[in-house]
């Protein structure tokens, strides 16, 4: 499977040097530019696969998370320990993994209902794992000698798994990339980052040329890295196999570039709508092998953080850190057993999915399978209220039916007001999470219930019921947080809007304020509805922290008939600063306006 070595030839890296620098100024990937159809069609195994497993390999596996006194290293060891380059190659000499079984690796994901396996094949120590013609900082210069990544693609070709590569963009041991700050022993003299960017192009074609991975997950890019040589790093890579998927991290981590986003440990609450993206997570709180490290998560939670995940539009890739003789820690082996024993029953529910179409449930997650004429929604039940009524507000289609996704046992569903119910049994309950699968004609028809106004005529529009309007491709506010503590955050985008559905009874002057937080001073917002709207007079003021909320007083607004409406807040592109939302509150005037009881 690798390629033939002839050791680290100057006049190979010389002619590669060449080679590649004239391709990078040429900039020969004309597959940059594709139209949406051809995207689609290269991302549609990905986000039908949903659910992959992140490898952290390599010789920071050898000292287990330990230095001097410190138990709680991990892939950062030479970093966090500030091991000098020198010490640190005494890990090369260590790692020997000779119980290293790929085929346990890829059956124990596959176990689990993973459909890919992304491994590190160089992260930030710039050690490679398999045999690079490009340097001996590899696989070869430790008692192992034999790649480690080729048989990992024979094992993921025998049982359908799909392989793709994590690959860092710092590197902490090439001699053309800036040493860390406190290596006082790296000279600095050979800082050359269009070298560097040479090397790790020669790397990338014998990567793709050897083991055809489907995936390139770059990290490390907040360092010594721009833009421009982030895109041209994709074209690059793309032109080499066109099919590949790379990660926005090819780039700065936004969404000008890469196929997909990374939230890192963390769920957005609202996923990343128009877009596709992937959360990578710890299964303990380190990414490479730390024996210290007791703070596994449960299978349970695991399970519920791939429903939420899935339920958001994302994928979820979940991490091991193997130990330095090539096995994976029996923690790990277990919660994939037990996630597995989950996905083998409910697989249906998460496989080839889409995201929740009726907004945030009480009791769970949804998940759907859209059609023209008939179309399946997934109830994920993850807290069973107590008359196991299930509602999706809003949703008004016809009920085909609905039964237990895992057994098959039938279940109630109805129409009502505020959208359609299906009544979960309390004796049919499938901890962690119960699948119930519904099926409606057509596809999914919401018409989200309106927001009513209180006793007093009060109409209040919290964060948790808003929708968020943003251009494609732009980063679109967040809503994070649930209930009366949801806010709506990271509104950098003025294009951006928040709406809500809401039914004016009484028609008349309404006076509006909004609950907000900001940073700075300088945003002003319009508030309205469909034909008219108030703008804040002042700016909204700088409340010290995002924490920190305030009530801006708008001013009236003048709602001249019944009937649903929608109701938006509107940034002024000019001076807008990013403000946080909690809620807006439009309280009727008119009792004093038409002086009748007040
Ligand atoms: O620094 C790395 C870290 O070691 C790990 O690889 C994670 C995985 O996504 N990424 C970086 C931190 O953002």
């Amino acid at each position: 499977m690798s390629i033939p070595l002839q050791r680290r030839s100057m006049a190979a890296l010389a002619v590669l040097a060449g080679l590649t620098l004239g391709a990078a100024a040429q900039n020969p990937a004309p597959s940059a530019d594709e139209t949406s159809a051809e995207h689609d069609a290269r991302m549609q195994w990905w986000r039908e696969a949903k659910f992959g497993m992140f490898i952290h390999w390599g010789v920071y596996a050898v000292p287990a998370g330990e230095w001097a006194e410190r138990k709680n290293h991990g892939e950062w060891i030479r970093e966090t320990a500030k091991i000098p380059m020198d010490v640190y190659a005494g890990f090369l000499d260590e790692f020997n993994p000779v119980q290293y079984n790929p085929e346990q690796w890829v059956l124990a994901a596959k176990g689990a209902g993973m459909k890919y396996i992304v491994i590190t094949s160089k992260h930030h120590d710039g050690f490679c794992l398999w045999p690079s013609k490009l340097t001996d900082y590899d696989i070869e210069s430790t008692p192992y000698k034999r790649d480690l990544l080729g048989p990992l693609k024979e094992a993921c070709d025998k049982h359908g798994m799909k392989l793709g590569f994590y690959y860092s963009i710092m590197d902490w041991h090439h001699p053309n990339y800036p040493p860390r700050g406190w290596e006082k022993d790296r000279p600095r003299e050979q800082i050359d980052m269009e070298k560097y960017v040479v090397y790790m192009k020669g790397q990338l074609k014998e990567l793709i040329e050897s083991y055809d991975p489907v995936v390139l997950w770059f990290d490390g890019e907040w360092d010594a890295w721009t833009k421009q040589q982030g895109a041209d790093l994709y074209a690059y890579v793309r032109s080499l196999k066109p099919d590949i998927i790379v990660n926005n991290r090819v780039g700065k981590r936004t969404r000008e570039l890469g196929d997909f986003g990374t939230p890192e440990q963390s769920i957005p609450s609202r996923g990343m709508p128009g877009w596709d993206w992937e959360t990578c997570m710890t299964m303990n709180n380190h990414w490479g092998w730390n024996k210290a490290d007791k703070g596994w998560k449960s299978a349970d939670s695991l399970v519920e953080r791939l429903v939420d995940i899935v339920s958001k539009g994302g994928n979820f890739l979940l991490n091991v850190g193997p130990k330095p003789d090539g096995t994976f820690p029996d923690e790990a082996l277990e919660r994939l057993a037990d996630i597995g024993t989950w996905t083998s029953r409910n697989g249906e529910a998460i496989y080839g999915t889409t995201a929740n179409p009726v907004g945030p449930v009480s009791w769970g997650r949804v998940t759907a399978k859209k059609g023209a004429e008939e179309s399946r929604l997934y109830l994920h039940v993850m807290k069973r209220p107590a008359d196991g009524a299930l509602l999706l507000p809003g949703l008004r289609n016809t009920v085909k039916g609905a039964r237990l996704l895992h057994g098959g046992h039938k279940l109630e569903a109805r129409s009502g007001d505020m959208g359609l119910t299906v009544t979960l049994p309390e004796d049919v309950v499938q901890p962690p999470v119960t699948v119930a699968e519904l099926s409606i004609e057509g596809a999914p028809k919401v018409v989200k219930p309106a927001i009513q106004p209180d006793d007093d005529g009060v109409l209040t529009a919290p964060a948790a019921l808003a929708e968020i309007r943003a251009p494609d491709r732009v980063s679109p506010p967040q809503i994070s947080g649930e209930g009366d503590n949801a806010y709506v955050s990271h509104w950098h985008a003025p294009s951006a809007s928040v709406t809500w559905p809401i039914e004016v009874k009484q028609p008349g002057v309404y006076e509006v304020a909004v609950v907000v937080s900001a940073e700075q001073e300088g945003a002003y917002m319009d508030v309205g509805v469909d034909y008219t709207s108030v703008q804040t007079q002042t700016s909204v003021p700088d409340t010290g922290d995002y924490n920190t909320y305030t009530t801006v007083h708008v001013g009236p607004l003048n709602l001249s008939y019944p009937g649903r409406l929608t109701l938006s807040v509107t940034p002024r592109a000019e001076g807008w600063t990013p403000v946080n939302i909690r809620r807006v509150i439009l309280t009727p005037t008119f009792g004093a306006m038409d002086g009748g009881d007040s």
